[in-house]
């Protein structure tokens, strides 16, 4: 096993890489840049080390500051959560030239996996489903045509090398293709790097759903069920939960043996995630596979009882998986709720602050993967997830109501967070009913626009604590961060808040 491993990442991710360390014997190394040294991950890294100013690309993103830390402290292998180098082939690569263990994927399976149109193709041969569509980049405006009437419109343009929606355009009818392509193609180069681009039949109203993978080096393969991932918000998950309310136990095994098919191919290792749409006549099709661990896998931890970091780490250390499908069972439900700094009366703008107050849930089936404290500055050069509440109980419906009710305990003063408008999605008759789809934020933006006459707490706290410094207070009380003292009763304000 190894004796050290750098994590190359920050909040809540690193400190959950952190503890599967520490469980497993292994010193950590966590990395910081400029602005993150009085980040929370630190607190529970063995050893932390600078790797550059501020700007992503100048720390988080620098393959060489990130590979010189591993040498320098002596580290065996490197973590990188998710995000950031997470998926990138070179920097595995650059990981395997220097003699590091890189925690996921090998870099020729990063490659593959990375390229959409190379793994339609692939997986289409596995006898998978694919989405109807071209099996090769064009630039050719009358192959675009032809496909397009041969699978009928409406299509969508995807950039090959894409992800997150860049690069996407629905298309109608023939009078938008030609346009269409230009406007992917550009998007695709500025976002990517690379214009290619190809066509496929346009599902409407989809479902998201993705299997959990792990397979080792020994060619063992198992899945570790679904997670239904459909309330999306320009394409950043919000809601996650598992089981699916939309699958039933034949679909859902065809879709894992699906899944375990496509992780079989080209000598993939470590955790991995097989993304699937499903249409509305319950056909599934094949989208992309994920190389990393995910925000949202601590609720297939929560139904199937394994430590998927901790599978990583045992995976990329050499050892035999030792889990058998057969073991493996979905047992009762999980949601994971996304917390962020984030304005919903703004467009989502996100609101960088100090936390002035934080008082987090906790309980029975409850889990917070939190990566902040009272007091910090959430800075903005970075992602503005704060933390994921996740809450697991027998059944569907008694799992919303324990996340609800904690979401409720969910206290953050000082900055806006999304924790109100989370609170609006579980309570919609859709999400109550588990019939939604990829396009329920839209559907439903007036029902989940914030009721008007809501007390601001967070903002009025943000301001007390302003006027404070202001009027240069000097007791050794007023010193200490504490919003409460100066609105008055905790219980006269949670009535005014809740209610
Ligand atoms: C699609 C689709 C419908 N039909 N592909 C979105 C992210 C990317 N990984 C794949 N995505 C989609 N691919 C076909 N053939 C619907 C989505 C999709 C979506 C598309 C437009 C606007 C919002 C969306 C939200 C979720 C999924």
């Amino acid at each position: 096993m190894f004796k050290k491993i750098l994590v190359a990442n920050r909040g809540e991710i690193a400190i959950r890489v952190a503890r599967a360390c520490q469980e497993l014997g292994i010193a950590t190394v966590g990395v910081y840049s400029t602005i993150d040294k009085t980040s929370y991950h630190l607190r529970y890294m063995d050893e932390a080390i600078w790797i550059g100013d501020s700007a992503p690309l100048s720390s988080y993103l620098n393959i060489d500051a990130i590979i010189d830390a591993a040498k320098k402290t002596k580290s065996e292998a490197i973590h990188p959560g998710y995000g950031f180098l997470a998926e990138n082939s070179q920097f595995a690569r650059a990981c395997e030239n220097a003699g590091l263990i890189f925690i996921g994927p090998n870099s020729n399976a990063l490659a593959l996996v990375g390229d959409k149109v190379t793994s339609r193709k692939t997986v289409k041969k596995l006898g998978v489903p694919i989405i109807p569509g071209m099996e090769m980049i064009s630039k050719d405006l009358q192959e675009f045509k032809t496909s397009a009437k041969k699978v009928g419109y409406p299509v969508i343009i995807k950039a090959s090398m894409g992800g997150g929606g860049k690069g996407m355009r629905i298309v109608r009818n023939e009078k938008e293709l030609e346009s269409s392509i230009a406007a992917g193609q550009r998007e695709a180069l500025s976002a990517f790097g690379d214009e290619s681009v190809y066509l496929e039949k346009y599902i409407e109203q989809p479902r998201h759903i993705e299997f959990q993978v792990l397979r080792d080096n020994f060619g063992n393969t198992i899945h570790l069920y679904e997670r239904e991932c459909s309330i999306q918000r320009r394409h950043q998950k919000i809601i996650e939960e598992t089981p699916s309310p939309a699958l039933d136990d034949n679909l859902r095994v065809k879709m894992g043996e699906a899944a375990k098919r496509v992780i079989e191919t080209a000598d993939y290792t470590s955790a991995g995630t097989v993304e699937f749409l499903l249409d509305k006549d319950k056909n599934f099709y094949f989208l992309e596979v994920n190389a990393r661990i995910q925000v949202e896998h601590p609720i297939t931890e929560m139904v199937t009882g394994v430590d998927l970091v901790r599978q990583q780490i045992l995976i990329a250390s050499g050892k035999s998986m030792n889990l058998k499908q057969e073991q493996i069972s979905q047992r009762g439900h999980a949601i994971e709720t996304r917390i962020y700094a984030e304005d919903p009366e703004n467009n989502f703008l996100p609101y960088p602050g100090k936390i002035l107050f934080l008082s987090e849930p906790s309980g029975p089936g409850i889990r917070v993967d939190s990566g902040i404290y009272q007091g910090w500055d959430v800075p903005p050069h970075y992602d503005p997830i704060l933390s994921k509440l996740i809450a697991w109980s027998e059944t569907r419906g008694m799992s919303i109501i324990r996340v609800s009710y904690a979401l409720k305990k969910y206290v953050i003063l000082g900055i806006k967070t999304n924790i109100g408008y989370l609170n609006r999605i579980l309570n919609t008759n859709s999400f109550i009913e588990g019939n939604y789809h990829t396009h329920f934020i839209d559907e439903n933006e007036k029902e989940l626009k914030s009721k008007a006459g809501n007390l601001d707490i967070a903002l009025l706290a943000a301001t007390l604590d302003k006027e404070k410094a202001k009027l240069s207070l000097t007791t050794e009380t007023s010193l200490k961060s504490n919003p409460w003292k100066e609105i008055g009763e905790w219980e006269i304000c949670k009535k005014k808040i809740t209610k």
